[in-house]
């Protein structure tokens, strides 16, 4: 059974995980409209694998005893600059997913929720692959500055870096 305060932590880890998802659909959605299709191929996958971490969240509460809750989101952003724009704000937000599931594994050793921590571990290792690979992204497009022909090979190979933990979230 979910203590309160356990029950609360994964809950505000639903909300931040539908938030990813939904502002990835965001950046995804921008990138289609300008013509980065790998970019946008990437992104909408990404937003898909955020929305699987957010339903594991779920249905682990709801098995375990506690109430999910599904939270009302405010709208994304819907104007991007570049990708480079928006590979820094992933990288950004991802770190601040990592140390928001690291505060979720630190209430449950102190709780003694050892079945949750166990959980947890699967997030603490989707986060290390989520954060390397927005690293990798961030670090190429610094290099490729505003080389349009660099631009369109990165735009192209995105699609082949597209994150396979979707499949493993399942
Ligand atoms: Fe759910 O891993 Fe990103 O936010």
């Amino acid at each position: 059974m979910l203590s309160k305060k356990i029950e609360k932590a994964l809950n505000t880890q639903i909300e931040l995980e539908a938030e990813s998802s939904n502002y990835y659909l965001a950046m995804a959605s921008w990138a289609e409209s300008e013509g980065f299709n790998g970019a946008a191929e990437f992104l909408y996958t990404h937003s898909d694998e955020e929305r699987t971490h957010m339903i594991k969240l779920v249905r682990f509460i709801n098995e375990r005893g506690g109430k999910a809750i599904i939270p009302a989101l405010k709208a994304p952003a819907t104007k991007f600059k570049s990708l480079s724009e928006i590979f820094d704000i992933i990288l950004k937000h991802e770190i601040l997913v990592t140390s928001e599931i690291n505060k979720v594994v630190d209430a449950c050793l102190s709780d003694k929720d050892y079945t949750t921590h166990n959980f947890m571990q699967w997030y603490v290792s989707e986060q290390l692959e989520e954060e390397s690979l927005a690293k990798l992204n961030v670090d190429r497009l610094r290099l490729i500055g505003d080389d349009k022909g660099g631009m369109y090979l990165f735009d192209r190979d995105l699609a082949t870096l597209i994150p396979t933990a979707s499949k493993k979230a399942k």
